[in-house]
């Protein structure tokens, strides 16, 4: 893991070629849990199964003195504690949430990190009340850009000190969909999942969905804190500045299909006909296709896609494969969107292992 002596602004460390994880990222991963796939057969994911990605502690927040400012360029500051934002229009989104690491174990070589492989997803219904009005309330000065969320949470990451903070333009900020969320399915927010409120973006990776929510502060400069201008960013090398990351791209996942072997995680199933079924989503437009490909992506077949719960949420799709002679299989599953944007094959490496939606492959053996 990166020493708080390391450089401010310094890239995290790319493993050598032949490096396996170590303990540090044992412990990260070990906190940091993914939703286990075969949680994907339920529209909204159940409490304890959704994905958690915490970068320093869960901070331990009393709701009862909780208190939320919005301040900066605005004309008038406002200062919120949990019942007066209660009493505001609520509303309920269905979203999936993505880590923008999702795939991070999948680059070589490999970026260290969270080592996630496929499994940082998750769909919840967010109750909360939307941002917009409340920030046209306090009065967004007409020469603001930015708007700043930071959480309660400290830390120190690649040598920087930092409460978690992330902003989003104020275009992004002010969109219909964005919600200040106090529920998750119908319940408080758990402390893991940012307990008392926390930002929902619909429709942008995890990172911008600021957990233990404090201080939004709207800015008349562009934002440069750390999560934007070094973290969440696809670099090439330790030189470039990189493009910010954004949006969720368009992926598919399979329920893993028969039942495990315990040690390798293969799938095994019976000759015959197998009930594929999974889900595909993406932060912009919509998903139009889903293909799996039984033959290492020779062929593809498409798969009949179901309903979704909302724009942001995921949506269902299922395939019958014939699967004839007993042996060796590797599925293959990619999601095109509504622009035709398909997921790749294999992803071009990135530095900080970012927007991996390079297609999911599984193991199977038919016997
Ligand atoms: N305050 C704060 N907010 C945060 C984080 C964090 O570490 N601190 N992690 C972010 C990241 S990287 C992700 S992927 C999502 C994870 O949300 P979840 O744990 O509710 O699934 O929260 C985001 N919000
Ligand atoms: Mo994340």
């Amino acid at each position: 893991m990166t020493s708080v002596s390391a450089r401010p602004g310094e890239l995290a460390r790319v493993a050598a070629p032949a490096e396996g994880i170590s303990a540090d990222e044992l412990k990260l991963a070990a906190r940091n849990h993914g939703m286990p796939l075969e949680a994907l057969r339920y529209d909204i994911t159940p409490p304890g199964l959704h994905y958690l990605l915490v970068h320093y502690d869960i901070p331990f927040v009393d709701p009862a003195s909780w208190r939320l400012t919005i301040n900066g360029a605005v004309e008038r500051p406002v200062e919120l504690d949990l019942a007066r934002l209660r009493e505001r229009p609520q509303v309920t989104h269905t979203v999936t949430l993505e880590c923008a690491g999702n795939g991070r174990a999948r680059f070589l070589p490999r970026p260290i990190s969270q080592p996630w492989l496929d499994e940082a997803v998750g769909t919840a219904q967010w109750t909360g009340t939307p941002l917009a009005p409340l920030l046209r309330e306090a009065g967004i000065a007409p020469d603001a850009v930015d708007v700043v969320f930071t959480g309660q949470d400290h830390g120190t990451e690649r040598g920087v000190e930092q409460d978690y903070a992330r902003s989003l333009s104020v275009a992004d900020a002010t969109a219909d969909d964005v919600l200040l969320a106090y529920e998750m399915n119908g319940m408080p927010l758990p402390p893991q999942h940012g307990a008392p409120v926390r930002l929902i973006a619909p429709g942008w990776y995890g990172m911008a969905h600021v957990k233990w929510l404090r201080e939004i502060t709207v800015q008349a400069e562009p934002f440069t804190g750390f999560q934007n201008a070094t973290a969440y960013r696809l670099k090439q090398d330790a030189d470039d500045p990189g493009e910010p990351v954004t949006r969720v791209r368009p992926k598919a996942l399979l329920a893993p299909p028969g039942f495990p072997d315990f040690q390798t995680r293969r799938r095994i199933v019976d000759a015959g006909e197998v009930a594929l079924f999974g889900r595909a989503w993406t932060g912009t437009g919509t998903v139009a296709r889903v293909e799996v490909s039984t033959d290492g992506g020779a062929s593809w077949r498409e798969a009949e896609l179901g309903e979704q719960a909302g724009p942001r949420a995921w949506r269902s799709w299922r395939l019958t494969w014939h699967a004839g002679m007993p042996g060796d299989y590797e599925l293959c599953v990619r999601a095109t969107d509504d622009r035709g944007e398909v997921q790749p094959a294999e992803q071009p490496w990135n530095r900080q292992g970012m927007a991996n939606n390079m297609a999911q492959r599984v193991d199977v053996t038919v016997r």
